[in-house]
């Protein structure tokens, strides 16, 4: 069994799943961004506990798990920037891209790219936070 484990700030798109998690009490997934991957974003197993997750984009999620602030597609469109050539920064807009300011704050200082989180009002949902 392991014991608080953080998965943030990842890009995880076009693979046969996200993460699965089993066999693992206290899990943070924080601010990662899922896109086009044929299985389960997020699989967690009956052998999983207290499962955190805030401030993703993903299509979604099986099992249990505490959740906020996530954005689940196609339901709800992330506006990414260019998807289908992989940018999957927010697009300012207009339209804008509903993840923009809209995050929890989870006390995380830095983005996949190093930017400092939060930029403008809150923090971002995903793997970036939108800097001008
Ligand atoms: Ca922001």
């Amino acid at each position: 069994m392991s014991n608080n484990v953080e998965l943030q700030y990842n890009l995880i798109y076009n693979n046969p799943g996200g993460f699965r998690i089993t066999a693992t009490d206290g899990v943070q997934i924080l601010n990662n961004t899922f896109f086009a991957n044929a299985g389960d974003d997020v699989s967690i197993a009956g052998s999983a506990a207290n499962v955190v997750m805030r401030n993703n984009i993903l299509k979604d999620i099986t099992g249990s798990a505490t959740e906020d602030h996530n954005i689940f597609y196609p339901t709800h469109d992330p506006l990414f920037v260019d998807a289908d050539n992989h940018d999957f920064h927010l697009q300012f807009g207009p339209p804008r891209s509903p993840c923009i300011d809209t995050g929890a704050e989870v006390g995380l200082l830095e983005d996949i790219e190093g930017n400092r989180v939060p930029f403008g009002s809150a923090p971002d949902i995903g793997a970036h936070e939108y800097v001008e």
